[in-house]
């Protein structure tokens, strides 16, 4: 079977080719700037003042708002069969709320059945995906058996079909043992390729749900109980030490409990070249809700590793976030209706494991981040999409707004609050685990390739309007940082100055390992990667206001507050 061709029909591009985004504060990772944004054909053609613009291209007034580069949500599962039961958002509902949030790509995992062929499974992926997605997306690939097969696949996969991220289970009934962990991450060491690992020690968590069921623990909240959070650590410590003996790269999906945060973290500070995502619901919420009376709302929480009965947990992982030991947020969005989760009424271990998030990712963690002043709007775009673009390498093309990037764009407006529910979200889904939450920070117009799919708050997706994206092998952000330099995406000018090749040759912090303190205040500790180049500014170093910010007149700098400890220069 050959890989579908995505054939994007010329009406869907034709109708709004042009456009100037002006008078926004346009916030890249490391950088907060006052420049107008002119879009061309889905690229961002010209960034800069005074731009010189053909006639008749629609203007989009920005003043007051934010301009961030669109959400890119690594980790969602979109018609996935899973536990005996299919999630409810397909490729095309779950695009759908993607943009409504103001995530712009999504990266699914193909999940081929145990001892299916990986590419078979990859191309039913692509079929699935190509006609239906409103926004541009990725697949990585998971590994449910290992064998000689699946090996030569991996290459195939990886020469051919734009596949740069494998994930293995250590837990769930087609986990994964150390002597295959060790060929699947030597593997992908050869082949540039990225291991993702979902890290629960599944035999232990076996043993634990007999020991429960025996006793009459059926319900929801022995879920938690089967799999504390010392099953999660032990498992990314495992994996880390696995994965060190290969030299492989490697990316914990999930992290979703302080001990696994710290396993992370420790693993790093021995060598090891990790990765480190978490989920908004784990920013958000915890495990109190699996002893909910209501079966529907606690089964509605059960997600696998689970959200932990510890209430310090979110805040924590905010923190890792904050202090670059964590980069990347996810939603892990794996959607199934309350009567799906029923499978599981007597037994908490049928329960299909999956909660929502696709759509409410950005807005949540605005909410919890900058919002609550943790982080300031360059590491809420670091960690919404900027990182995950340079770790699955499709940065500076995603992930930032600069010349010759895709022209996936969300204008912020930081004032605007809206409240979660179920019954107003774009989901499929009939639960939402945020109900009731109150959210600052809207987008109220999403541009996706150059296209308003939402325009003024009015959602206005086509199915079929996104492309899938390769993700090429050897990550120079994951592979090779010591040789990238201090080459920069162009932040300015015009595409005439833009030169293709500077599109692969990117900024790479120092990747030193972590300080070893704990992290209780995220605003006074400094990054844990190590310096930053010279001229980029320390995001830590300094609290910020949100008021201030988006003062309406256009300032050349950016007034900050003064920092916990002290004092700060006061502007940039
Ligand atoms: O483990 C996952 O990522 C998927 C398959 C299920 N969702 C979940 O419970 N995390
Ligand atoms: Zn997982
Ligand atoms: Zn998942």
């Amino acid at each position: 079977m050959s890989t579908p061709v995505k054939k994007v029909p010329i009406h869907l591009q034709s109708a709004q080719n042009r456009l100037l985004i002006k008078h926004g504060k346009v916030v890249n990772e490391d950088d907060i700037t006052e420049d107008d944004i002119y879009i061309e054909d889905g690229v961002i053609k010209q960034l800069g003042r005074n731009l010189i613009i053909p006639g008749g291209t629609r203007v989009i007034d920005a003043r007051g708002k934010y301009v961030l580069p669109g959400g890119i949500d690594p980790h969602t599962h979109f018609e996935m069969e899973f536990m005996g039961a299919k999630s409810v958002d397909d490729f095309y509902q779950g695009t759908k709320a993607a943009v409504a949030g103001g995530t712009t790509m999504i990266i699914d995992f193909v999940m081929p059945k145990k001892g299916e062929s990986i590419l078979d499974a990859f191309y039913e992926y692509r079929q699935k995906g190509d006609d239906k997605v409103c926004c541009d997306y990725g697949l990585h690939v998971a590994l449910t058996h290992w064998n000689e097969q699946v090996r030569r696949e991996m290459e195939v996969l990886c020469k051919e079909h734009g596949v740069n991220s494998f994930k293995v289970f250590m837990a769930y009934n087609f986990m994964l043992n150390d002597s295959e962990l060790y060929s699947v991450f030597e593997t992908c060491q050869k082949l540039g390729a990225l291991a993702q690992v979902h890290a629960e020690n599944g035999s232990i968590i076996a043993k634990n749900v007999e020991r429960l069921l025996a006793k009459g623990i059926t319900g929801p909240e022995g879920h938690e109980m089967s799999r504390p959070e010392e099953v999660e650590a032990e498992a990314v410590n495992r994996a880390c030490v696995i994965a060190k003996q290969v030299d492989c790269p490697l990316y914990i999906v999930h992290v979703m409990s302080k001990s696994a945060g710290l396993a992370l973290k420790q693993a790093c500070e021995r060598g090891t070249r990790v990765y480190g995502e978490t989920l908004v619901a784990a920013l958000a919420s915890d495990g109190s809700h699996y002893r909910h009376e209501c079966f529907q709302h606690s089964a509605g929480h059960v997600l696998s590793p689970p959200l932990r009965p510890d209430p310090t947990t979110p805040q924590f992982l905010l923190n890792l976030l904050a202090q670059d030991v964590l980069q990347v947020t996810g939603s892990d969005n794996c959607t199934f209706n309350k009567s799906q989760k029923e499978m599981g009424k007597n037994d908490f271990s049928k329960i299909p494991n999956g909660v929502n998030g696709v759509e409410d990712r950005m807005s949540v963690i605005w909410e919890k981040g900058v919002q609550s002043g943790v982080i300031d709007p360059c590491r809420f775009v670091a960690i919404t999409s900027t990182n995950a673009a340079k770790i699955f390498n499709i940065y500076p093309r995603k992930g930032c707004i600069a010349v010759g990037s895709d022209a996936d764009i969300v204008i912020w407006d930081p004032t605007k609050t809206r409240t979660i529910s179920a019954s107003t979200h774009h989901q499929a889904v009939d639960f939402n685990i945020f109900e009731g939450m109150v959210c600052h920070g809207v987008p109220e117009y999403v541009i996706v390739n150059g296209r308003v799919c939402v325009d003024d708050g009015q959602l206005r997706v086509v199915q079929g309007h996104g492309r899938f994206v390769e993700t090429p092998v050897y990550a120079p952000f994951v592979y090779d940082p010591d040789k990238i330099g201090d080459l920069k995406p162009v932040r300015n000018g015009t595409h005439d100055d833009y030169l293709p090749e500077q599109v692969h040759k990117i900024t790479i912090e120092d990747k030193a390992c972590p300080t070893p303190t704990l992290p209780d205040s995220a605003v006074s500790t400094p990054s844990v990667r190590g310096p930053r180049p010279e001229g980029q500014r320390n995001i830590q170093d300094s609290t910020f206001s949100i008021s201030e910010d988006l003062d309406v007149d256009r300032k050349s700098c950016i007034r900050v507050r003064n920092p916990p400890g002290g004092k700060s220069s006061g502007f940039w």
